[in-house]
């Protein structure tokens, strides 16, 4: 453990505001593969950690786009290269006016533990924007993603960086993004994922991560010797794209999903979320949870600043198994602390670090079975993995046998992350063995390849 903790010490420079979520990611990683890096000198010998905290390069460029009423905007863009041992860099973008350079820093670092885990050939990276995509027409959108892909283009390329969605950026975003680079390159070829299905797109990469968040859960389940999903009541946070499926998959198990959530508020609709309803509202019409009230009298809506005691209405409800899938950070020790004191059995990250540190120990030191997101919502990027691979031999495959491929890589994950947890020491602890597992991956990698 000295190791691992004069390791942070030398970081703790890092721990400015910003980059406090790149900090906390980082320190995770660093205390689970302690036992590692104790056992094994090569680590230290190639200096791995302090090679991997360190991104290949960070690109960070301005985007200037015209509104609507013919106005100059300015926006800043970004993409982080972090480590490409692997495979090609790759990762989605987020459009979201909280981007700045530690956020993105925090989700490329955990991309690469996360593409290491898929056992697939690919690196990891971020990108993103400060673009708030909310509010703004569909010619905004394009006009703003045409932009970025201006700068973009220079340092992306089916065979050095894919980026593909993430909040914010859908497969409209990433359509208008393809449309530009192919406009600017001449070039027609498989430089981002998620593409609409009509030139290029996987069949299921939509549904991917969140169907992947439940098939991860399933064999957590089993093997830990706990009852399955069906008929249990499941709470979820958000309401975009990987929440929305995951309650699809989680409805079509035969499990109960009480409740989804939205940056303002929560709903609580303890006969089971409408999500027919739930799609029309946030994939069509983007409107605010509040309508679902109007048609759902049963249903409850609680505004997130009415909830009073510092914790989140949606984990406060009880459940035998919880999804958060919208945010960093959204999940505290006091949310953890009700879920636990409710009965809650299991815990599975859609979300990107959706649980803070002191809810992660909470839930561990509980014996909750807990999926940390980095193992548990790999999904979205195997299924991009599967999107590449269509795309370079000009071919397509069936939703069947991408679901098919998807469940068991999914489970394969869960299988090597419980057996690594073991083999160190520490059963049960799927954090630990996430990243012991995916750090082993990489580093073996890097140490093959030289400095
Ligand atoms: P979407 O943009 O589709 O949806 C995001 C959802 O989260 C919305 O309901 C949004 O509410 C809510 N949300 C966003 N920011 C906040 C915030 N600060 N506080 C409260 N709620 C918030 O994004 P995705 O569903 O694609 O992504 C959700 C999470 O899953 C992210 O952490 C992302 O990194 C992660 N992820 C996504 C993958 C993918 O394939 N898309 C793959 C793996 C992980 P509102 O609409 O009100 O803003
Ligand atoms: O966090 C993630 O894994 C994603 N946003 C998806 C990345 C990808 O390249 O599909």
């Amino acid at each position: 453990m000295s190791i691992a903790i004069n390791k942070i010490k030398k970081f703790e420079n890092e721990n400015c505001d910003e980059n406090k979520v790149f900090y906390q990611a980082m320190e995770e990683v660093i205390y689970s593969i302690a036992p590692l890096l104790e056992s094994d000198e090569r680590y230290a010998k190639y200096s791995i950690l302090e090679r991997l905290v360190v991104p290949d390069r960070i690109i960070k460029f301005k985007v200037t786009w015209l509104n609507d009423k013919n106005e100059i905007q300015v926006n800043i863009g970004y993409r982080i290269q972090f480590n490409n041992a692997l495979g090609p860099y790759k990762g989605g973008l987020r459009f979201h006016p909280t981007v700045n350079e530690g956020v993105l820093k925090f989700l490329g670092f955990e991309q690469i533990f996360k593409n290491a885990l898929t056992g697939l050939p690919i690196g990891g990276a971020k990108g993103g924007s400060d673009f708030d995509p909310k509010g703004k027409s569909d010619f905004e959108v394009m006009k703003f993603c045409s932009s970025f892909m201006t700068e973009l283009h220079k340092y992306i390329g089916p065979r050095i960086d894919i980026p593909a969605g993430d909040i914010g950026v859908g497969s409209r975003e990433i359509g208008y993004l393809f449309g530009a680079y192919k406009k600017i390159t001449s070039s027609y070829e498989g430089v981002l994922t998620g593409k609409p299905y009509i030139f290029g797109g996987s069949f299921m990469r939509p549904q991917a991560t969140g169907f992947g968040v439940v098939y991860f859960t399933q064999t957590m389940l089993e093997m830990e010797g706990k009852e399955p999903l069906d008929g249990k009541i499941c709470t979820v946070s958000g309401a975009g794209n990987v929440a929305i499926h995951a309650i699809e998959k989680l409805q079509e198990i035969g499990a109960i999903v009480v409740s989804c959530t939205d940056s303002k508020g929560t709903i609580y609709d303890p006969r089971g979320v409408d999500l027919c309803l739930l799609k029309e509202m946030k994939l069509k019409n983007k409107t605010s949870l509040k309508e679902y009230i109007k048609t759902h009298s049963d249903a409850k809506y609680i505004p997130l600043k009415e909830y009073p005691d510092g914790g989140h209405a949606v984990w406060d409800i009880p459940c035998y198994a919880a999804f958060p899938c919208a945010t960093q950070n959204e999940l505290t020790d006091i949310d953890a602390q009700n879920l636990i004191v409710n009965g809650c059995v299991s815990v599975s990250e859609g979300a990107n670090m959706p649980s803070t540190t002191k809810a992660i120990n909470d839930f561990l030191s509980h014996k909750i079975c807990f999926a940390p997101a980095k193992a548990a919502n790999a999904g979205g990027v195997v299924v991009s993995e599967f999107e590449m691979s269509q795309n370079a031999a000009m071919t397509k495959w069936s939703f069947e046998k991408v679901d098919e491929k998807l469940k068991l890589i999914m489970q394969q994950i869960a299988k090597r992350v419980a057996l690594t947890a073991k083999d160190y020491g520490v059963e049960g602890n799927y954090v630990d063995g996430a990243n012991i597992a995916g750090f082993k991956r990489v580093a073996d990698a890097m140490i093959a390849e030289g400095i």
